[in-house]
């Protein structure tokens, strides 16, 4: 057996906790030959139920499973973690505005963001508690001797979400779509991008012979799909967020396949002129040792009107939270 790879959840006793802490355990991420061990932060009020989860990882008897602590230390949580998964966060009260929930969650991203440089040499950062983009963004500027290519705010949900829309409306397996972007914010202005994607190797938009349903029903279903979710089960999305999460990992991990690459917000490297340094969902090829921007993509002026409406979004998050960078 390897050397077990070691995974800082943040957030463990909520209810994507409740579904991503059994899958690493089991093996959905780095597959069923690598050990893993877990190390779960938690708030004291928290920490309760967290030990009743706890309770239950042991109960499944993981053979991976190698070892399971629980903090409500940062530093604690975050010491040798290989990854560290940015789930926790408070959610959005009633009567709350974005601008509102960006400033009561920021403070979080500081601690965390000074804990992760202190503790963890060898880390990967994925934030998903939102809003994730700025929230990651705000955790980076704590901690700047982390590099910049291993920081990542997830946009993975609404890939899958949008690869989902494709394949239905084509009646195609999900399998046979690939090299769908979704570019920005993690927000209703993400730009779910279908001009490149393929099913079953044909342009989709060729596949699909319907610009309308493209232009305005699909961009606007996976947009708000984590609203059709909260309106039909009367809580956000958990497990399909845990599942994203998974497959996040497990991409950036192995790689993507030859042929697709997938979606993820990281730090601009001013590719197709969106502002450096921001947090934004490009199109991404991953190897086991690295990833890069797919570059050279053709961007027609609908896509730049989608794309930069989102980048101008965040560049408004970022002047929100610019005392906390
Ligand atoms: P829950 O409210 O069920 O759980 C959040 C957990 O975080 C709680 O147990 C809370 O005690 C803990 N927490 C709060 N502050 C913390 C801190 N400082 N340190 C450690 N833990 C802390 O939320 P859940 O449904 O699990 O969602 C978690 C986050 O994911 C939310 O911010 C949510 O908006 C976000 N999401 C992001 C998605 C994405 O695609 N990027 C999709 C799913 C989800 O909506």
């Amino acid at each position: 057996m390897p050397a077990p790879i070691t995974v800082a959840v943040t957030g463990g006793a909520g209810q994507i906790g409740y579904s991503l802490l059994f899958s690493i355990a089991q093996g959905a991420v780095f597959g069923p030959d690598q050990p893993v061990r877990l190390k779960v932060l938690e708030i004291p009020p928290a920490m309760k139920v967290v030990e009743g989860v706890a309770l239950e990882l042991e109960d499944c008897a993981f053979g991976l499973l190698d070892g399971l602590e629980l903090s409500d230390d940062p530093e604690a949580a975050f010491s040798d973690a290989n990854w560290a998964l940015l789930v926790g966060s408070k959610p959005r009260g009633p009567g709350m505005e974005r601008g509102d929930l960006i400033r009561e969650n920021g403070p979080i991203f500081v601690s965390q963001g000074n804990a992760l440089q202190k503790a963890a040499a060898d880390i990967r950062v994925l934030v998903v508690g939102n809003p994730c983009n700025t929230n990651c963004l705000i955790a980076r500027g704590n901690a700047p001797e982390i590099p910049a290519d291993r920081w990542f705010a997830m946009t993975r949900l609404d890939h899958n979400r949008a690869v989902n829309q494709l394949a239905k409306k084509s009646g195609s397996d999900v399998n046979a779509v690939e090299r769908v972007t979704i570019w920005g914010n993690h927000s209703a202005t993400q730009y779910p991008d279908y001009h490149h994607a393929l099913i079953n190797g044909d342009p989709a938009t060729s596949v699909i012979d319907d610009e309308t349903w493209l232009q305005e029903e699909f961009i606007s279903r996976v947009q708000k799909r984590g609203a059709e979710v909260i309106e039909a089960r009367g809580k956000s999305s958990a497990a399909s967020a845990a599942s994203a999460i998974c497959d996040h990992v497990r991409t950036f991990h192995f790689g993507t396949p030859e042929n697709d690459w997938t979606s993820a917000a990281v730090v601009s490297d001013g590719s197709y002129g969106i502002t450096e340094g921001l947090l934004t969902s490009f199109p991404i090829k991953a190897r086991p040792d690295g990833w890069e921007i797919v570059q050279d993509l053709e961007i027609n002026d609908f896509s730049r009107g989608k794309i930069d409406a989102s980048v101008e979004e965040l560049q408004r998050e970022r002047d929100i939270v610019a005392d906390l960078l």
